[in-house]
């Protein structure tokens, strides 16, 4: 099975959970893709009804409405049923690493406004705890002086050797803008961050700062698909 249909098959098992009737905060990535495309043929064949989408991106609002799914914002409606999304990282507990694919903000802002929000997942996405991957924390801030704030990110986690990088767009060398005009200081770590409520408070405490891709004690069900098949665990 390629890494793809892993994820399709993730994506399928969390989509039987959706109800007709339900506000759906619909994730972004390539994980997310087959959710959303799997909730577009229920609606298509009749099998799921009065479905409205939140959307958790740009490309993700255009891909729903490329296939046809009601969609509607968090102003309209300030509580979601059930969010699916993907991630980059799940440590035991379910805390999650997200936003390598730059929409961490209006994920966030959606999966937390979520009664239910199911992570689905290759299996290649599991680690013992988030952040020692050596690969990229996103944290996402304001343009301005945005190296004075890259700075405090790396002073703030001296101790785990943390390098920051602003994120440019692919083969360029301008910088990423999200959806919500603002950059993206992507962080490695060489050791362990240590505490992660401490860790994302620290970060949030800095002006500068919007948001960063830690998803701590959000997930509610958590769908892995592996070679031996797909298996769904609850928090
Ligand atoms: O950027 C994001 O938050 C995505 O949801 C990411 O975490 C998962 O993307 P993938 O399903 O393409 O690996």
């Amino acid at each position: 099975l390629t890494q793809d249909e892993l994820k399709k098959m993730a994506a399928y098992k969390a989509v039987e959970f959706v109800q007709s009737g339900m506000v759906l905060g619909l994730g972004t990535g390539s994980t997310a893709k087959h959710a959303v495309d799997r909730i577009a043929e229920l609606l298509k064949q009749g099998k799921l009804k009065n479905i409205v989408g939140i959307p958790t991106s740009n490309m993700t609002r255009d891909q729903a409405v490329s296939l046809g799914i009601p969609l509607s914002d968090l102003d309209t409606h300030p509580i979601v049923d059930l969010a699916i999304d993907g991630a980059d990282e799940v440590d035991p507990e379910m805390n999650l690493v997200k936003g390598r694919g730059g929409s961490l903000l209006r994920e966030k802002m959606v999966e937390a406004a979520s009664k239910k929000f199911i992570v689905i997942v290759d299996e290649s996405k599991l680690v013992k705890h988030i952040g020692g991957s050596g690969l990229a924390m996103p944290v996402e801030i304001v343009p301005f002086c945005w190296k004075f704030t890259l700075k405090r990110l790396e002073m703030l986690f001296m101790e785990a050797g943390c390098v920051g990088k602003l994120r440019l767009f692919k083969d360029s060398d301008k910088p990423f803008i999200t959806d919500n005009g603002n950059y993206i200081i992507d962080l490695y770590f060489k050791k362990d961050m240590g505490d992660l409520k401490a860790a994302s408070d620290a970060i949030l405490r800095l002006a500068g700062v919007v948001e960063h891709g830690m998803f701590l004690d959000m997930a509610t069900t958590l769908i892995v698909a592996g070679e031996f098949g797909v298996t769904l665990k609850n928090k």
